[in-house]
């Protein structure tokens, strides 16, 4: 068994189950060594960006990592922003990055680079092996490193002898560090403050996001009126009717200061005190009031759901959240067709247990606002604001989920940066169903362009937002590789396409012209 046989074979036992790849000369052992040894299933992507992100939306609906081949410092680094999004949703991945063999590191060789530098600011974990007879504990290290709570990237730099080489066979499972117990002082504070009289709000991300977490928040704020939030961007949240209703915290700073002026005691499940985006000449960075309180009741790597569950007990929290989401299906749009009337459908049309990637943008906004009242189904965000994420995120989910309908909406412009996604979408026979919402434009960026106060922008500066010329085809990218798809002008037309959509299975592409 050679080092690349003894990796493959311990990720097997670990239960990894799929790799992510895009390999090149120096994986060859490794790719073999896939091939050799059952259990792992490959899935080729065109584009590092798509590797990555695909590993992402995997790794958030599976709870466990993907496996990632990458090819040096370069292909490493074309799927690094994808690998920054996936470290801001705290998801599950290992890398295998393929390096220049030991000996001949020495000789600076083209694709030589400093992969560590590149795996660094997006690692949890990183190491690499000089001897074949490594390679397999790191391995075992490298699926720890990536379960240990909350989650994170491991990246495992394989240099190809060490793949080649003999070796002395698999390594058996290394424990992975489980989120640690909230310890009853903090659960005794935390509601305490809950009950002193002063406005509050709970904070929620991560695992308690999910129904039996949020149902857990609605019983809390019965007790105590606390407010419950979320941030603008999850990794993974359950709406729906049946659920408890969250309320998210804008997206643009001003909006979001306001949506939180109120706040005098902030208590933080898994998440971070919210600060803005970006700064704004003028504006605040800090989201909450300067004297409001914030109060940890679980870091990110502390088990917040059994907090929640002590913390209701605690404040003698009703046995069921009184108030949940109804089912609400909007009424379909009629006439010209916009980016209200795409919501509308979608919410409209969404089958129960669907899975939504969500790379909306500005047009996605009212997608939103319906499907809080659509079917219970999974929600997942651009977590990372690095856009280009949701299309590889939508076939990782559907890889993860093969039984469950994946829907992906998604602005043109972010849309672009992966577009490789359609082809592994349609050579794995994916049941994703992907919504682009073509308005022709960066419109967010027209937006910001008057909010950061760049006054009077001239056709140099407005022709950096624009879209148009070429006017992209969407339906014929998609067929380009192998993915049936249709445009649509009209509301009509849009809620027939959407509505046969969700009957079929199989990859689908519907271009929205709003
Ligand atoms: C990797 C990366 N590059 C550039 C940006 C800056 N950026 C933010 S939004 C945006 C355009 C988004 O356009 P689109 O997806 O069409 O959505 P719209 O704004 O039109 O709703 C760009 C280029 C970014 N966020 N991430």
């Amino acid at each position: 068994m050679n080092g690349a046989e003894s990796l493959v074979q311990t990720f097997v036992n670990c239960g990894v189950e799929i790799c992510f790849a895009n390999p090149g000369t120096s994986e060859m052992h490794f790719v073999a060594a896939l091939d050799r040894i059952d259990g792992i299933r490959p899935v080729l992507a065109l584009f590092e960006g798509v590797v990555t992100g695909a590993a992402d939306g995997y790794g958030r609906m599976a709870g466990k990592p993907a496996a990632t081949l990458l090819h040096l410092g370069a292909g490493l680094g074309n799927g690094f922003a994808n690998l920054h999004n996936a470290r801001r949703a705290a998801t599950p991945i290992i890398n295998v990055i393929g390096e220049h063999a030991t000996y001949h590191r020495q000789y600076d060789a083209p694709l030589a680079s400093d992969i560590a530098s590149v795996a660094r600011p997006n690692s949890v974990w990183m190491e690499t092996t000089e001897e074949a007879s490594d390679v397999a504990a790191a391995g075992a290290r490298a699926y720890a490193a990536a379960m240990s709570a909350p989650g994170g990237i491991a990246s495992l730099i394989l240099p190809a002898d060490t793949a080649w080489l003999e070796a002395d066979g698999p390594a058996d499972p290394v424990d992975a560090a489980p989120f640690t117990t909230v310890d009853t002082a903090t659960i005794d504070k935390t509601a305490e403050a809950l009950r002193n009289g002063k406005k509050s709000a709970l904070l929620l991300r991560g695992r308690v996001l999910l129904e039996d977490g949020l149902e857990l928040a609605g019983r809390i704020q019965a007790a105590t009126g606390a407010r419950v939030l979320c941030d603008t961007f999850t990794p993974r949240m359950q709406r729906g009717a049946g659920r408890v209703r969250l309320e998210r915290i804008p997206y643009f700073a001003e909006q979001a200061v306001e949506h939180l002026a109120d706040v005098e005691q902030l208590v933080l499940c898994g998440a971070l005190n919210p600060v803005a985006f970006f700064a704004y000449p003028g504006k605040e960075s800090w989201l909450t009031p300067k004297d409001a309180e914030t109060l940890v009741l679980a870091r990110p790597e502390e088990d917040g759901l059994a907090a929640l569950e002590a913390l209701a007990d605690a404040v003698s929290a009703p046995a069921t959240a009184p108030e949940h989401a109804e089912l609400a299906k909007p009424d379909l749009a009629s006439g010209t067709l916009d980016a209200d009337g795409v919501g509308r459908a979608i919410a409209h049309f969404l089958p129960e247990g669907a899975i939504l990637s969500d790379e909306g943008a500005t047009a996605g906004l009212f997608t939103n606002i319906y499907t809080e009242n659509a079917v219970p189904h999974d929600h997942m965000c651009l977590t990372g604001g690095s856009i280009g994420q949701g299309l590889p995120l939508a076939a990782g989910a559907a890889l993860a989920c093969p039984d469950r309908k994946v829907v992906c909406f998604h602005g043109d412009g972010g849309a672009m940066y992966t577009l490789q996604s359609l082809w592994t979408m349609a050579r794995e026979n994916l049941d994703v169903v992907t919504v682009i919402l073509a308005n022709r434009s960066y419109a967010i960026l027209n937006i910001e362009l008057m909010r950061v106060g760049a006054e009077n922008p001239g056709p140099k500066a407005l022709s950096m937002l624009d879209l148009h010329n070429p006017e992209l085809n969407w339906a014929q990218l998609a067929n380009g590789m192998g993915v049936e798809a249709a445009r649509c002008e009209t509301a009509e037309e849009f809620n027939e396409a959407f509505q046969s959509a969700m009957s079929r299975k199989g990859p689908f592409l519907i271009e929205a012209l709003i």
